[in-house]
């Protein structure tokens, strides 16, 4: 089921691996030239383009973009009981993982008199976003939300596309979901159109007002995505979300059906999903597709699931060595890697590249997705080469706060004439000097 790319005996270069590797080609500046006048749109004419485009795309007209609050306690109290317990699990373990990250400030006395503190303060009103689309995401309403408000964000704002069997509201999960977070502020708009009003701001058919965000994180499709790519600096951005990836390592130790799940629970997302393979053994390899061949016939989104698997983006990378295949994953950069190998926490901690690492036998992908207390929003695409997944951190901004009393400026003034004057910049010399009219030394 998997094509096969064999790379034993050889140990290609970093650059050849990431030409190599399979991976869905996305063109997200082609998305871009298709959303730019939906963005253009909402940014002249506010909610009204968001409704017209809204008929059109999903297919329903809200009679008010803003969800109102009775719908919220509504979704929550007719929330399935096993669902409200899941969720309340989901929501304490992240709580707990999150507010472990929240950064205490740092006073650095760099000389005497003289010192410099980084103070991490929120950002002020963050816009959040959970798909509907081909599933239905509240998990990722509570990985959005979640490190938001440990971080202490005053703010809060969820999109989510409004449904049209449910009367243009987003999906009674979501809004549930939201209701259990303290979420009072929900817009049902989707994709490109909710990250344009975000940033924006807009008023509603009844005259409420959606003030404009400072940041806009989650994911989406790949028009949400380009609305972020083209808005970012009005707004700040997280990682850009491409289709979900899951890359496994794998050796003859590992158990070749939960290979294949986890493979599958992934390709499950949408058809451009990424399920990679690299591994040490022609025999687990093989004994991997048999699993894949019945598992996949039998399981609900068949479909989609083996486009994903067949697709170009997904395959199995035999190696020689684990070494060999962390240089693999290294170079792909997987949203999730999971490490199924003898001793697998001293491999995973040699990984270098990947949004999460998901290390042994019981820590599959799914339980990251929902209760692992860790964040399913992960940058995807080889973005984890350079960025991390959502986090307390997302949301902070560390703001440089200095003070120097006067014996301590006067000890660095020569040096700071000095270097304004090596740029030819000497009134920044100047202003140091006009502070000791006597003469700096
Ligand atoms: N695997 C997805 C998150 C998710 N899975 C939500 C199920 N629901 C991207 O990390
Ligand atoms: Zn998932």
């Amino acid at each position: 089921m998997l094509s096969r790319i064999d790379l034993r005996g050889r140990v290609p270069s970093a650059a050849e691996l990431r030409a190599t590797l399979p991976r869905a080609e996305i063109d997200v500046d082609e998305a871009v030239h298709q959303v730019r006048p939906v963005v253009e749109a909402v940014r002249d004419r506010g909610v009204d383009a968001v409704l017209d485009y809204t008929e059109k795309f999903d297919r329903v007209r809200p009679a008010t973009v803003r969800v109102p609050a009775a719908a919220l306690a509504r979704a929550l109290s007719e929330l399935d009981a096993g669902v409200h317990a899941a969720l309340d699990e989901s929501i304490a373990r992240a709580r707990k993982v999150h507010a472990d990250q929240r950064r205490t400030d740092v006073t650095t006395t760099v000389t005497e008199g003289g010192t410099v503190t980084e103070r991490w303060v929120p950002v002020e009103r963050v816009g959040l976003y959970a798909p509907g689309g081909l599933a239905v995401y509240p998990s990722s309403v509570v990985m959005n939300v979640v490190p938001a408000q440990a971080a202490g964000v005053g703010s809060l704002v969820l999109c989510s596309p409004p449904q049209a069997e449910f009367d243009g509201l987003p999906h009674p999960t979501v809004l549930a979901a939201a209701a259990l977070l303290g979420v009072e502020e929900v817009w049902a708009v989707g994709g490109a159109l909710a990250v344009a009003l975000l940033a924006y701001g807009g008023t509603d058919t009844d005259g409420a007002e959606l003030a404009p965000v400072d940041l806009v994180t989650g994911p989406g499709n790949i028009f949400l995505t380009a609305a972020k790519r083209m808005l970012r600096g009005l707004i700040g951005i997280d990682a850009e979300a491409g289709p979900t990836e899951i890359a496994i390592l794998a050796d003859e130790t590992a158990d070749p059906a939960h290979v294949a799940a986890d493979l599958i629970s992934q390709a499950e997302h949408d058809t451009l999903a990424a399920s990679v393979l690299v591994t040490t053994s022609e025999e687990l390899a093989d004994a991997v597709d048999a699993e894949l061949a019945t598992r996949v016939a039998a399981t609900k989104h068949t479909e989609r699931v083996g486009q994903a698997l067949r697709g170009r983006q997904s395959g199995t990378i035999l190696v020689s060595t684990v070494d060999d295949g962390l240089r693999v994953v290294d170079a792909y950069a997987a949203e999730h890697l999971e490490i199924q190998t003898k001793d697998a926490s001293a491999v995973a901690a040699r990984v270098r590249n990947a949004g999460a690492v998901f290390v042994g036998p019981y820590a599959p992908v799914s339980l990251g997705d929902y209760c692992a207390g860790s964040n399913h929003v992960l940058p995807t695409g080889g973005f984890a080469r350079h960025s991390s997944g959502l986090s307390v951190q997302s949301f902070l901004r560390g703001i440089h706060v200095i003070e120097y009393r006067r014996e301590a400026l006067r000890e660095v003034a020569g040096q700071v004439v000095a270097l304004a004057n090596a740029e030819d910049l000497p009134a920044h010399g100047e202003a140091v000097t006009a502070r000791f009219p006597e003469g700096a030394r």
